[in-house]
């Protein structure tokens, strides 16, 4: 499958894609900058992401939407929309709402979504064949966190690593996995949740870690998995696996951890037969 070529390039693609940051740095929002930063699907839970950690930086105001949930009127210094495709329908309609300089990133050079935005940051080298995007992610969620000022190479050592990790038998075979994550590690939980229902069609969620016990935590039980991005709050961990849920917490970098979701969604969905590179009833972009 593609999807298996396109995982394993991603550490030496993000390391390709840092080396553009001093060229793109004028186009990517300012320190103090009003930002609002939009896509669809995995792009949208990059866009939360990246917001999560701008904030977390002291950058400045940054909101993250889903494309079609961009309201008119709102008042920002720089929109930033991120599209692999380049052609999604809601992306381009919220470009026209925009109100403000707006960069794109995108894999498609002249693509109808690169002509609508002011600026474009072409990531042609991390485009995908499969319909199940992962390179094409992480590439742009490290390109922004380096312009963040983040120091990467641990992360991307990670990753590697996290290319070929073998998880525990109950963790490969669990029926049902709930993605919980902070601050900016709830982006990566939602997309790691999406990742396995799309290209395995498991039984996902995702929520903020302090969440869980409000409500998620009901369907905890052995056979299922609870995977934790980022140091568990206090007597969660116990709390989880008082249900015999499995627990899954380790220290590695969320984007890293991202990685073990996507080399185990692969493996689930050739285990059932499933092409992970084109999932039934998905397509590549959506063009409404
Ligand atoms: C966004 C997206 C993908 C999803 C599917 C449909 O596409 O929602 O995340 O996997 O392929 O489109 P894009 O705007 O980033 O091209």
């Amino acid at each position: 499958p593609h999807v298996v070529r396109e995982i394993r390039r991603q550490p030496e693609t993000w390391a390709q894609a840092l080396g553009l940051l001093p060229g793109v740095r004028d186009v990517l929002p300012r320190t103090g900058e009003r930002v609002a930063v939009l896509g669809c699907g995995t792009s949208w839970f990059m866009a939360m992401a990246y917001a999560g950690l701008r904030e977390a930086a002291g950058e400045g105001e940054t909101d993250a939407f889903a494309a079609s949930r961009f309201p008119a009127g709102r008042r920002y210094d720089r929109v930033l929309v991120i599209s692999r495709s380049g052609t999604t329908t809601e992306v381009l309609r919220a470009i026209e709402r925009a109100d403000a300089p707006v960069t794109a990133v995108t894999a498609l050079k002249d693509g109808p979504v690169a002509r609508a935005a002011r600026e474009v940051i072409v990531l042609d080298f991390a485009d995908e064949r499969s319909v199940v995007q992962t390179l094409f992610a992480t590439t742009t969620l490290m390109l922004l966190r380096g312009s963040l000022g983040e120091p990467l190479d641990e992360v991307i050592e990670q990753a590697a690593g996290a290319l070929d990790a073998e998880l525990p038998g109950d963790v490969e075979n669990a029926g049902q996995f709930t993605f919980l994550g902070d601050g900016w590690r709830y982006g990566t939980s939602l997309e790691a949740a999406l990742k396995m229902r799309e290209g395995a069609r498991l039984w996902t969620e995702a929520y903020p870690q302090l969440e869980y016990r409000h409500g998620p935590i009901s369907i905890a039980e052995a056979g299922r998995v609870v995977w934790l991005f980022g140091a568990p709050a206090p007597g969660l961990v116990a709390d989880i696996a008082a249900t015999g849920a499995t627990v899954v917490a380790d220290e590695l970098d969320p984007v890293a951890d991202l990685v073990r979701v996507q080399a185990l969604t692969v493996r689930r969905a050739l285990a059932a037969g499933f092409d992970p590179d084109r999932p039934r009833s998905l397509t590549r972009s959506i063009v409404l």
